[in-house]
């Protein structure tokens, strides 16, 4: 006997009788065996179901595992359709009528993207995405997804970007786009309206409600618009509804991390209501997706793993008669052994290929032997049949306990005729000649005349036609058109003035961060008898980090099961609190899941008419670069909301180094159109921001969003200014500028206005000191709460003064506040020196820019400062250096006044260090 390690599966070798016996001997005695054991399994489903059978098989394993008996892990099924035909229920629609609509839709799809190119060669459009998605679309359409007039039973529809072409021609057909709306498809500019290459609800925001075309961020952001909908619900701001999540997606687009990465979680909140299409037509852009593999097992697998509930569309109905035919299975395992690359052959090359290629054995040519080409031509993929799609739907709507994801398999480019059908370029096709449309119209039996032909026109039947009232019949039955984005959400008043009051008195003699200062302003709203309900604190992780765990306590942390274990804090104060009433969103360590929840509070609005008003932080380096994708896609939604970055400022942060030291996320916020960007340094310059954003966001309803940055350095927070009026002040503080603190030096012959922001604010400060006293300069400081505001109003202004020549020129407002000030101006931030050199042509007179370029490093605060340049003395040097410049002092000075600020020459420079 053989030694028990050398032994398969790790377990001790047994059976050594059956060594005995010939090979035929023992042939007979596995199928003897086999049979036996399968009989029994079938008394068994019989007389007990597949529940008891459920139950052997899993007491068998346990059994055979105790033995030492590894049974390999599996996680896929056969390559069948998970619904046999016989469970299949009857298709409720008119499958003629509905074919001769999707004939249309594909028609004008296909017409709406060669016309543009035509006009605009180049322009592009995708064809063959949508050729292959239709049937999954169109089933929805006409049996499932519930437009907005649905209200609370509302679906959300996540549409693949690069298959907006076929909801355009569906709009068409429907009669919500005449021709002219048609013709500027990618045309934007050409005429009103336009229609957008893809699903924008900035440009069309009566129509797109969710962006989807940057892929994998549809995919993820369907799970958090699922759970932020629970949510709703768990704390009575929506009435429960039987709305569902609905996200169509490439099998490419699975490739993207965000695709699969978040599916744990859906599986782990049992979002049931949350239904993923994947139109696995095997390719993506260049080529087969997994042309060595199968991506529909694959992807089965995979999900089958994280608890989603799994439903394989395969094959279509004709393959039904050949698996009843086939009572051995063999067909069944010629599926399992089919790879994608090969099977894309069959989509291209047609019947005759299947019948070599795929049935390459006696016993499967014996399954089509009185097939003809005609026969197997089809043989069709399970997406394409209405009848498969609509039962995959239906289970999917029905089912309870975990997500679903329907992987359909399809053609790209089908029915588009020989030069796209599963061919790779497939995806990049946009032009079909005369010929290929003829044939493509006489495929789909389109009314349309030869000599028409060459005009691309487009086609919809009459409103009294058959076709469409079925389909304004369906549509109306479901809640109406869809997609279609309705606002229909209530002005909020932005709290009073008074809101800001406390905040303009500072602390006194207590030291706080602005951190902490968020906190406060973020718990009077908690307070507050409107506000309170509709502010979303989302988190990834990071509460602690930002001071910010009293919170747990006291608004709790959502849990859609509430919290089944005693929490080993629960002594404590502020012990870890997790409610199903919670109102944080404590996400965990997903940046993009936290985004993600910020863009479904921040829109909620507009989907569910709820103006919820998502705080989103977390550590700043962690935003713009991490998520940048997804915040701009928020701004393309018109999310609302205030990103928070926290522990920011590349060199407040001390101690954590590279990674973590944040100096450019304003620089990476600069391009977002409808976001601004606040770096506050004092408490109350952030609660004003706070207010306005309210005010702005929620009462003036505007589509912009705001980034706020705050530090964890304690200091201890001034009162306002007094030389300002409070209209003054805030004006200044919400347009970027203001003097902060005036020279007392009222005689002196130098000048200097000191620019300073964040946490960099109090270098400034110390550096006025040393100017004044030290250097005899009047040193006037400056807070620049928004260098992004500062900038975008520069270039408005810049812009008007071109276009309008002969009339008297504006001005920008950083010209206008220091238009008066005397002297050289010096900027400093904790941020890239882009920033003040952004303004720079716009200023008076050139800023000099102190800022953080370069890696950070692992250090306290002090010697960060020296390290970037941007400590007081650096900043007091820059100031005397630019005093030299206009001559206000000489080289010997300078280079006294270097020695004496203990400025080495010879340092390294930060940027490059
Ligand atoms: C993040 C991102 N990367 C790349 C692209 C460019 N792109 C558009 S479609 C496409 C291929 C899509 O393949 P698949 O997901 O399988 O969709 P199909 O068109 O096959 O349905 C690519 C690479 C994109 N839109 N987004
Ligand atoms: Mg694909």
């Amino acid at each position: 006997m053989a030694d028990a390690h050398d032994a398969p599966n790790g377990g001790p070798r047994r059976g050594g009788e059956r060594d005995q016996l010939s090979p035929e001997e023992l042939a007979e005695l596995h199928s003897v065996e086999t049979r036996e054991w399968l009989e029994s399994l079938d008394y068994v489903l019989d007389s007990g179901g597949p529940e008891r059978v459920t139950e052997l098989i899993d007491l068998l394993e346990q059994h055979a595992h105790r033995h030492g008996v590894r049974t390999p892990f599996s996680s896929t099924t056969p390559y069948i359709n998970t619904i046999p035909a016989s469970e299949e229920p009857e298709y409720p629609g008119d499958l003629a009528l509905e074919k001769r609509i999707r004939a249309l839709i594909r028609w004008n799809a296909m017409a709406m993207v060669v016309r543009a190119n035509k006009e605009s060669d180049g322009i592009g459009g995708h064809i063959s995405t949508y050729a292959s998605a239709a049937t999954l679309y169109e089933v929805g359409f006409h049996h499932f997804f519930r437009g907005p007039d649905a209200g609370v039973d509302a679906d959300a529809v996540y549409f693949q970007g690069h298959a907006s072409p076929g909801m355009y021609a569906r709009a068409y057909v429907e009669r919500r786009f005449d021709v002219e709306r048609m013709r500027n498809f990618r045309r934007e500019l050409q005429g009103e309206p336009g229609l957008a290459s893809y699903p924008h609800p900035w440009l069309m925001p009566d129509f797109w409600q969710f962006p989807t075309v940057s892929m994998g961020l549809a995919p993820i952001l369907s799970i958090y618009q699922a759970r932020f909908d629970r949510y709703l619900v768990a704390r009575g701001l929506k009435p429960e509804g039987d709305g569902k999540v609905w996200a169509f997606l490439g099998d490419g687009e699975t490739d993207e991390p965000e695709t699969l990465g978040a599916i744990k979680f859906a599986a782990r909140e049992r979002l049931d209501q949350l239904i993923w299409v994947i139109n696995c037509n095997l390719q993506r852009l260049d080529g087969p997706v997994y042309g060595n593999g199968s991506i529909i097992q694959e992807l089965e697998g995979i999900f089958r793993g994280a608890g989603w509930n799994v439903i394989k569309v395969a094959w279509g109905s004709k393959w039904d008669e050949l698996l009843e035919r086939d009572e051995d299975g063999i067909l069944a395992r010629r599926f399992n052994r089919l790879i994608d690359g090969e099977s894309q052959r069959y989509a291209a090359f047609g019947a005759r290929e299947l019948r070599e290629r795929f049935f390459d054995s006696p016993e499967l040519q014996q399954l089509i032997e009185d097939w003809s080409d005609d026969d197997l031509a089809q043989l069709n993929r399970g997406g394409h049949d209405p009848v498969k799609v609509y039962a995959a739907y239906h289970r999917a709507v029905q089912h309870r306990g975990s997500p679903t994801v329907i992987l359909a398999r399809t053609v790209k480019g089908y029915a588009l005729g020989e030069a796209a059908e599963g061919r790779n370029p497939t995806h990049q096709q946009k032009k079909l000649d005369v010929e290929e449309m003829r044939t493509y119209r006489d495929r789909l039996k389109i009314p349309i005349e030869d000599d028409q032909m060459v005009k691309f026109p487009f086609h919809r039947p009459e409103v009294d036609s058959p076709e469409y009232r079925y389909l304004k019949e369906r549509r109306d039955a479901l809640g109406g058109w869809t997609p279609r984005r309705v606002v229909n959400a209530d002005v909020v008043e932005a709290p009073g003035p008074e809101f800001v009051d406390e905040f303009l008195e500072g602390t006194k003699e207590r030291e706080v961060s602005t951190t902490m200062v968020f906190v406060s302003v973020l718990r009077k709203l908690l307070r507050d008898d409107t506000w309170g309900k509709l502010v979303v604190p989302i988190i990834p992780d990071e509460a602690r980090t930002f001071g910010m765990e009293a919170l747990f306590r006291q608004i709790g942390i959502y849990s859609s099961v509430g919290q089944k274990y005693e929490p080993v804090d629960k002594e404590n104060l502020l012990y870890y609190r997790e409610t199903e009433s919670g109102q944080i969103l404590e996400e965990g360590i997903t940046e993009a899941g936290a985004m993600s929840s910020f863009v479904a509070a921040g829109t909620a609005y507009a989907t569910h008419g709820i103006n919820t008003v998502p705080f989103y932080i977390y550590y700043s380096m962690f935003g713009f670069q991490r998520i940048g994708d997804l915040a701009w896609l928020a701004g393309d939604m018109r999310a609302k909301g205030f990103m928070v970055g926290a522990t920011a400022g590349r060199t407040t942060l001390a101690g954590e180094g590279l990674q973590h030291q944040d100096g450019h996320s304003h620089l990476l916020a600069m391009p977002i159109p409808n976001l601004l960007a606040y770096d506050p340094s004092f408490a109350y310059e952030l609660a004003i921001v706070v207010r306005e954003g309210l005010r702005r966001m929620y009462q003036e309803q505007e589509s912009v969003f705001y980034y706020v940055t705050v530090g964890n350095e304690n200091r201890v927070q001034p009162a306002a200014p007094e030389h300002l009026s409070r209209e003054a002040l805030e004006e200044g503080v919400l347009r970027g500028l203001y003097l902060f603190r005036p020279s007392g030096k009222k005689r002196a012959r130098k000048h200097v206005q000191l620019l300073g922001s964040g946490a960099i604010m109090h270098e400034a400060l110390q550096a006025a000191e040393i100017l004044e006293r030290d250097y005899g300069v009047a040193a006037h400081v400056w807070s620049v709460t928004s260098y992004k505001a500062l900038h975008r109003d520069a270039l408005d202004v810049d812009r008007w003064n071109r276009l309008h020549p002969g009339e008297t020129p504006r001005k920008p407002f950083v010209h206008e506040a220091l238009a008066d000030a005397k002297g050289p101006i010096v900027a400093a931030s904790d941020y890239v020196k882009m920033l003040p050199d952004a303004l720079s042509r716009y200023a008076p007179r050139p800023i000099v820019s102190l800022g953080t370029d370069g890696f950070g490093r692992s250090d306290a605060r002090a010697e960060l400062r020296d390290h970037f340049e941007v400590d007081a003395k650096h900043i007091a040097y820059a100031a005397l250096v630019a005093l030299a410049g206009e001559g206000k002092l000489d080289e010997d000075d300078l280079v006294k006044a270097r020695k004496a600020l203990d400025i080495d020459p010879d340092k390294r420079n930060p940027h490059v260090a």
